[in-house]
């Protein structure tokens, strides 16, 4: 056997992605020329590296993905014609238009080197802008008003964790080390990570993903742990006072 296949035991190695999706609202001359009337809006669906390159309108795309993955498959809602659309090189991507928002399958496949089994992410494809109150309920604004608030943008970070990865994928990972996100934010953070109601989550731009979001998701999910763990000891001070109850009025009823 090469030592090619041998497996790097007790390590694991991951690349930061993005995942998501941009749209924007069809001009009224689009609309008319465009061989489906009822369509309203164009939108790209990509994965891309998360950090985004200096001086780009991209979000995310900073290192070209195609050293570790083979293949990309957006799977679109069936109102399309070859839903399943393969991509087989960077830009992992799929411009579109369409009228609906739907969920996006997206499968990732690697290089045959890694031995790995695809990954799947779903994406819920946004056309509608994000609104300051951040319910769902809202009618989206009309065409003339959505297209004043610029492109949508619907990003998630993510991590494509390789455990005990073989080792001569390990070094094709390694000769590729990712783009390290920007320390300090330089553009706006994507919308849905703003606080809902804050200016930001209302303020139009190209987000970026920035090492800072990523120690402030850490912080917001240590809290939360913080907050599961003291409900937790709450329930169980609770049950405790209740088993306690239960052996007092059994008692009682023993005597009578
Ligand atoms: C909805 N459940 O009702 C969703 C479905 C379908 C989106 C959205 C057009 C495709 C085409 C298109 O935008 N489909 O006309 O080729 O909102």
């Amino acid at each position: 056997m090469s030592t090619d296949r041998i497996r790097a035991k007790g390590l694991s190695i991951y690349r930061p992605i993005i995942y998501g999706n941009t749209a924007v609202v069809l001009t009224p001359e689009e609309r008319e020329t465009h061989p489906s009337r009822e369509h309203t809006h164009r939108w790209t669906v990509a994965v891309r590296s998360a950090a985004s390159a200096e001086d780009s309108d991209i979000v995310g795309g900073a290192d070209d993905l195609g050293y570790f993955i083979r293949r990309v498959t957006f799977k679109l809602h069936e109102t399309y014609p070859n839903p399943s659309r393969n991509i087989d090189k960077p830009p992992f991507e799929v411009t579109e238009t369409g009228w609906g928002e739907f969920e996006i399958q997206i499968r990732i496949t690697f290089i045959p080197e890694a031995g790995e089994k695809p990954v799947l992410l779903y994406h819920h494809l946004k056309l509608h802008p994000w609104t300051a109150s951040g319910t769902d309920m809202e009618v989206p604004p009309p065409a003339d008003v959505a297209a004043q608030l610029g492109p949508v943008h619907s990003w998630q970070y993510d991590e494509i964790v390789f455990t005990d990865p073989f080792q001569q994928f390990l070094n094709t990972l390694r000769a590729h080390p990712p783009t390290r996100l920007p320390k300090a934010r330089r553009r706006p953070v994507p919308f849905h990570t703003a606080n809902p109601g804050s200016l930001e989550a209302s303020k139009g731009g190209v987000p970026e993903f920035t090492a800072v979001m990523e120690k402030d998701e850490i912080q917001r999910l240590e809290d939360a742990k913080k907050t599961i763990v003291a409900e937790q000891e709450k329930l169980r001070v609770g049950l405790i006072e209740k088993e306690k109850e239960l052996e007092r009025l059994r008692g009682e009823l023993n005597e009578t």
